[in-house]
Parts: C-alpha cells; sequence; structure tokens
C-alpha cells in the first residue's frame, strides 16, 4: 500500500513539473515585444524567393538586433549600408544605425530562380 501511494505521489509530482515547463515555453511566443531585451528586435524570415515583410522600420540613434530565420530554403542576408550580414553560421548582429534613410536588404547567397528578386527595405526613421 506504501508503495503504491509513492509511485502516485511521484506520479502528481511529474504532472506538476511538466504542467510548469510547458508554460515559460508558451509565453515568450504570445508576447515577443515583452519578452526582448533593451532594444529594437527585427526578424527577417527568409522562404523561396521572399523575405516575410517588403519594408522593416527602425529607430535611428537606437540598437537594433536583427536576426535570420530560414524557414523555406538557404538564404543569406546583407544589409547594404550598414554591415549586416547573417546567415544560418551568424544569426543575428546587432547595430546603432544613426542615418536615417532606406538601405537595401538583399539575399547574399545565391539560393535559386528567384535570387535576384530576393530583396526588401530597411528605413531608419
Ligand atoms: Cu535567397
Amino acid at each position: 500500500m506504501k508503495k503504491i501511494m509513492t509511485m502516485a505521489a511521484a506520479a502528481g509530482m511529474l504532472l506538476v513539473f511538466s504542467a510548469c515547463g510547458a508554460k515559460p515555453a508558451a509565453t515568450p511566443e504570445a508576447a515577443p515585444a515583452a519578452a526582448s531585451g533593451s532594444g529594437q528586435q527585427v526578424q527577417l524570415v527568409a522562404t523561396n524567393y521572399k523575405f516575410d515583410k517588403t519594408e522593416y522600420k527602425v529607430k535611428a540613434g537606437e540598437e537594433v538586433t536583427f536576426s535570420l530565420q530560414n524557414k523555406e530554403g538557404l538564404h543569406a542576408v546583407t544589409i547594404n549600408g550598414l554591415k549586416v550580414e547573417l546567415s544560418n553560421q551568424k544569426k543575428t548582429a546587432t547595430i546603432k544605425p544613426d542615418k536615417p534613410g532606406s538601405y537595401d536588404i538583399i539575399c547574399s547567397q545565391p539560393c535559386g530562380p528567384g535570387h535576384a528578386m530576393m530583396t526588401a527595405k530597411l528605413i531608419v526613421e
């Protein structure tokens, strides 16, 4: 009898732990803005053959962290004029853009027939 009680208690503990474990994993997805540290975050999601947005906006004079997610295909990113290079080897980069303007975001890895069209803009305002 004592053995069964111990097992029941252990099973109960497991349930509690797994319930707790599921919570932190779900929270960042629900509130990405709150989960990030200081500074602006720009995530570039790449598929064949485009980025998830045609235009990304950030504020000048504040740090911004860029990150690349290759959702489909293998792509890399260069932001002309801002020394930002992203790839599967180096998925994030943090810079502080000082000059407002429009910068070209291009795919810097030959990825297929749509490679040349794979562009977007970064607007620093
Ligand atoms: Cu590409």
